[in-house]
């Protein structure tokens, strides 16, 4: 198989607002969430593919995209900000930016994905000859409502603490676990083997054991009181706060960090992740470029 595969889609629809879009997607990464992301916010869109190197990196040449070299990366070409055909692509690197960029920008609101932020909007009967009074009467009511501090809605501050947790606090814990996991089954002389038990020993009880059980008994119950009784994290309806938290929760629930028995609502949760419609769309798009498509 190559290193990078690629399915152009040429055919903007209306949703691009006249944008051409190119996912950099590498496998086994959590580029697969912005691809979850295009599919529910029903983008077109140019999808390279990326294989990871001998030692688990991404091909050098990203970098010629963005300087860090990391996927996802996302170029816009086009649209109607200014961006024309003849000048260079916008691009957009982390995870977090391209979702929060890609729901600003394309509609999250229209298919759901984020939240609303206040709860004051009336019930209205929503027909064509009201709607622009309406939004107007939002936006002025929504900017009243920006002095009250405390006034958003819990789904709305759920959404927003998710969309800074998962690679904040939560990717940062998977990482020393991953690391740890790595060392300690690393093909060492049988005399160092001491050593690398003692080190990684130390950081387990010293640090990792009591973390893991503090966020994921955390995630536990925030699942289990999501507003309107869940069953996503921030109530309902998936939002792209769920999309964002997929990586490092299918990620855990597919190695031996934690179990099923110890956190039922997380592997639950990740069971609902792995059956919404968006993700298989985004797994069957790769195996329609790759041949296969593995989570982690
Ligand atoms: N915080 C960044 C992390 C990006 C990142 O580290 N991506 C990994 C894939 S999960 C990567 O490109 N790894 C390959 C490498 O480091 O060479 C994000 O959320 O986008």
């Amino acid at each position: 198989m190559a290193e990078e595969q690629a399915l152009k889609n040429t055919n903007l629809n209306v949703n691009n607002r006249g944008a051409e879009i190119t996912l950099y997607w590498l496998e086994t990464s959590r580029s697969h969430r912005i691809l979850w992301l295009l599919e529910d916010l029903q983008l077109s869109y140019t999808l390279k593919t990326f294989k990871r190197t001998a030692d688990h990196l991404a091909p050098a040449h990203l970098k010629d995209v963005h300087p860090l070299g990391k996927s996802p990366i996302v170029t816009i070409q086009g649209g109607q900000g200014g961006q024309g055909q003849s000048q260079s692509p916008l691009v957009l690197a982390e995870s977090g930016a391209i979702i929060e960029y890609l729901c600003d920008h394309f509609g999250g609101d229209r298919a759901g994905l984020v939240p609303k932020r206040y709860d004051h909007h009336r019930e209205r009967e929503s027909n064509d000859q009201n709607q622009d009074q309406d939004r107007d009467q939002d936006r002025d009511q929504d900017q009243d409502q920006l002095l009250l501090v405390g006034s958003e809605t819990e789904a709305w501050l759920r959404y927003r603490y998710y969309m800074h947790y998962a690679e904040g606090s939560l990717m940062s814990l998977l990482i020393v676990a991953y690391f740890v996991t790595s060392i300690k089954s690393a093909p060492v002389p049988f005399f160092i083997k001491p050593i690398t038990r003692m080190i990684t020993g130390k950081i387990e009880s010293v640090y990792l054991n009591e973390n893991l059980n503090t966020h994921f008994s955390f995630l536990e119950s925030q699942i289990q009181s999501a507003p309107d009784g869940g069953p996503f994290l921030c109530g309902r309806h998936l939002t792209a706060a769920d999309i964002f938290m997929s990586f490092p929760l299918i990620a855990v629930s597919g190695r031996s960090t934690i179990s099923r028995q110890q956190y039922p609502a997380v592997f639950a949760y990740v069971d609902r992740l792995k059956e919404a419609d968006g993700y298989k769309r985004a797994v069957a798009k790769i195996i329609e470029v790759d041949g296969s498509f593995q989570d982690v």
